[in-house]
């Protein structure tokens, strides 16, 4: 095991100003629904997880203050995962894979149109320590709490494993299950996709379809009306961001990890 080379690129990770760095071995990737590592990466051995705290933009009521800070996290992360990645191949002259941290996605319908992976971010970050799944079904961090995103490289690298988290970082008050506007955490251990997806992405993949089955329906006025509707062009802006989410209410509302924050600043204050 390499230990010299795990805290030199946690060093590097850290100084780049990602909150925290996790390191899991690929056998102890488990994740039922997404397909093995083998098929992305064959050599691959260790996992370097990354998590990026969210911008506090996820808590504005106004939905493209809050994507635009999400647009930003993405950038930065995106930027990060491929700095860590070069920095791993050059200096140990070996290979390293990012994963995406959301898209491109596969759309076949065995991969329920584009919800399941080719890698699950939440299951590595779990087998790198770096937290445990909560009632919200996010993946719940020690000091970040739930608001914070994952990115993950694959190396060849045998890194030693940080330990798992075997505390329940989740306080059980069930205020995610309540905030949901769309009822999608009723059941534990499942998010309703499409419960969730209606109020966080309305101008996402279904409102499009549903958009361009009306319009085939329509007459030439109507359908000149409906190019220049706001529905047509918020679709339009939502396909060029990718996926332009609108409720972030299970992320913001979870209150791990909040208070920490407050006494750190209170401390060197
Ligand atoms: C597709 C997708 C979605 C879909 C489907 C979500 C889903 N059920 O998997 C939709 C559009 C609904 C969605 C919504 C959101 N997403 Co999303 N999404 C993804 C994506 C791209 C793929 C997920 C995937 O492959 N799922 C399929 C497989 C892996 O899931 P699964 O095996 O069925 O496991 C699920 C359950 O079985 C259960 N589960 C499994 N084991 C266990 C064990 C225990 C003990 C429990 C309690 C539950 C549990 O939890 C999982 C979640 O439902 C990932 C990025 C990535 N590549 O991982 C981001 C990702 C999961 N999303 C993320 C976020 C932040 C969100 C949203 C908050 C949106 C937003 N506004 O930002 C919401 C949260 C919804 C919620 N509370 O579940 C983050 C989560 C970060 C975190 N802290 O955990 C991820 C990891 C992106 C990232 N790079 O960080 N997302």
């Amino acid at each position: 095991m390499n230990d010299g080379a795990k805290s030199k690129i946690k060093k590097f990770a850290l100084d780049l100003g990602i909150e925290d760095v996790g390191f899991g071995a690929v056998s102890d990737y488990k994740s039922p629904l997404s397909p093995k590592v083998e098929t992305i990466f064959p050599k691959a051995k260790s996992m370097v997880v990354l998590a990026f705290k969210e911008l506090s933009n996820c808590e504005s009521e106004n939905p493209r203050i809050a994507m635009g800070g999400r647009i930003d996290s993405m950038e930065f992360a995106r930027s990060c995962v491929y700095k860590v990645s070069r920095f791993i191949e050059k200096k140990y002259d070996t290979k390293a894979m990012s994963t995406a941290l959301s898209y491109p996605l596969d759309m076949k319908p065995e991969k329920r149109f584009g919800l399941i992976a080719e890698f699950s971010q939440r299951h590595a970050a779990i087998a790198a320590g770096l937290g445990n799944f909560g009632r919200n079904n996010l993946v719940i961090h020690p000091r970040l709490g739930s608001q914070v995103v994952f990115s993950t490289i694959l190396t060849e690298l045998e890194l030693t494993p940080d330990p798992p988290i075997t505390e329940d970082l989740c306080i059980h008050c069930n205020i995610c299950v309540e905030k949901c506007p769309g009822k999608a955490l009723d059941e534990e251990g499942k998010t309703d996709e499409f419960k969730c997806m209606k109020h966080s992405q309305p101008y996402g993949l279904g409102r499009n379809i549903r958009f361009w089955v009306k319009f085939i329906d329509s007459s030439p006025d109507e359908q000149k009306k409906l190019m220049f509707s706001p529905e047509y062009m918020n679709m339009y802006q939502a396909a060029f961001i990718g996926f332009d989410y609108h409720c972030y209410k299970c992320y913001i509302s979870c209150p791990v990890g909040k208070n920490k924050n407050k006494n750190k600043k209170a401390i060197t204050a």
